[in-house]
C-alpha cells in the first residue's frame, strides 16, 4: 500500500499527541512540520526526527509532496490553512473546533468540497473506549428506548497551564470542550431538534465562559442534559472524563468516574470497567483523551485511503451547529431550532 505523505502545521502541546497517535499507524510518513514560530517546529522535528520545519505554511506546501496536511494551529488560522492546501489539491484533517464561527465553518467545508479535497475533523472524545462501549449497550436494547440522557464534563483542572491561550478566548467552554461533548451527545442519541443554553463565566482570570448547561430535544424525541464547567471543585477531580447517564425504559447506563460501567435492568446492576489503552506516549493526566487520538486518526486514515469515516467535514459541521446555537441561545435567552 502507497505510504500517505503529510505535514503538521502548528507544533503546540496537541501535536505530539497528534504525532504520536500516527506513528501508531501504518502507511504514513510526516514529511515536514509548519510553526510560526520556528525554533518550536525544531524541537518536535528532533524528537520525532521528521527531515523539514517551515515557519512560513506557503513555502512548505509548494516545496514539499504530500498527501495530506494536519493543521494543529489556533482555531482562527484553521480556515486560511485550510484553503491554503485545498487548493493545492491536498486532503485535510483539522483540529477541533473546525473554524471560530459557523459562517467560517461553512466556508472551511465549501472550500474542500469546490476544490474536491477531503475534510476530516480531528475530533477524538466520540472515540474514547468506555463511550463507545456505552453506545454498543445502548444499541444492544438491554435498557430499551433511551427517553433521556445526561452528559457531564464539569472539573477544576488547570487547563490554562498547558493551553494558555484558551484563557484568552472570548468563547471558551463550548468551543473547546462544547465541540467535543455535544459531539459525544450526537454520537449517542444522534441530531438535535431544540436546544437552550445557559452560560457564565465564575473565573475571573479568564476571558470567555467557564460555565455551559444546555438541554436538548434530540430528533429521537429523548433529552439531552448536558454541563460542562472549568470552574467545579469536586470531590473527586475526573478530568478529562466525560461522564454519561443514559435512562431508558427497560433500564440504564452509567459511565462513571475511572472508567466503571454500570447497567441496571430489572434484574440488578452489572458493573463493568473499559480502561484505555495506556500507550507509552501519552500524558497520564490525558490518558483517555489522547488514547482515543489512536482510534480517531486510524478512522480519519480509513477516510483518507477512500474508505467511510465518522468525523468527516460534512459530519461535525452539525456539531458545530450545536456549538454556535448554544451561544446564540445563551445570548437571546431563547430556545434555537438547530
Ligand atoms: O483543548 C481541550 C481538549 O480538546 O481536550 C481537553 C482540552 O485540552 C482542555 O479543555
Amino acid at each position: 500500500m502507497k505510504k500517505l505523505r503529510y505535514a503538521v502545521l502548528g507544533c503546540g502541546f496537541w501535536s505530539h499527541y497528534q504525532i504520536s497517535g500516527w506513528k501508531e499507524l501504518e502507511g504514513l510518513e510526516l514529511v515536514a512540520l509548519y510553526n510560526r514560530t520556528l525554533s518550536k517546529a525544531e524541537l518536535v522535528a528532533e524528537k520525532f526526527n521528521i527531515p523539514a520545519v517551515y515557519d512560513d505554511p506557503g513555502k512548505l506546501l509548494k516545496k514539499e509532496k504530500l498527501d495530506f496536511v494536519d493543521i494543529i494551529t489556533d482555531v482562527d488560522t484553521h480556515l486560511r490553512f485550510t484553503k491554503m492546501a485545498a487548493k493545492r489539491g491536498l486532503d485535510v484533517v483539522c483540529q477541533k473546533p473546525m473554524a471560530s464561527s459557523w459562517s467560517d465553518a461553512r466556508k472551511l467545508v465549501e472550500a474542500c468540497k469546490k476544490n474536491k479535497v477531503k475534510l476530516f475533523i480531528n475530533e477524538n472524545f466520540r472515540w474514547q473506549a468506555p463511550i463507545r462501549r456505552v453506545k454498543k449497550i445502548m444499541e444492544s436494547g438491554i435498557i430499551g428506548d433511551v427517553f433521556k440522557a445526561r452528559v457531564s464534563f464539569c472539573s477544576a483542572f488547570p487547563v490554562f497551564d498547558n493551553q494558555p491561550f484558551l484563557a484568552e478566548l472570548e468563547q471558551f467552554i463550548l468551543t473547546d470542550i462544547g465541540s467535543h461533548i455535544l459531539d459525544v451527545c450526537r454520537y449517542l442519541l444522534g441530531d438535535a431538534n431544540l436546544l437552550y443554553c445557559q452560560t457564565k463565566r465564575v473565573n475571573p482570570k479568564i476571558k470567555g465562559e467557564d460555565i455551559a448547561n444546555v438541554l436538548m430535544e434530540m430528533k429521537n424525541g429523548s433529552h439531552c442534559i448536558v454541563e460542562m464547567s472549568y470552574a467545579s471543585r469536586l470531590e473527586k477531580e475526573v478530568f478529562p472524563q466525560t461522564l454519561v447517564l443514559a435512562e431508558g425504559t427497560r433500564g440504564s447506563v452509567k459511565l462513571d468516574p475511572d472508567f466503571e460501567i454500570k447497567i441496571t435492568t430489572e434484574e440488578g446492576t452489572v458493573v463493568e470497567i473499559v480502561k484505555p489503552v495506556m500507550y507509552p506516549w501519552l500524558d497520564p493526566d490525558y490518558a483517555v483523551v489522547h488514547s482515543s487520538i489512536v482510534d480517531a486518526q486510524r478512522d480519519i486514515l480509513e477516510g483518507l485511503r477512500g474508505g467511510k469515516a465518522e468525523t468527516t467535514g460534512r459530519d461535525n459541521l452539525k456539531t458545530i451547529k450545536l456549538v454556535y446555537s448554544s451561544y446564540k441561545s445563551a445570548k437571546s435567552g431563547e430556545v434555537i431550532k438547530v
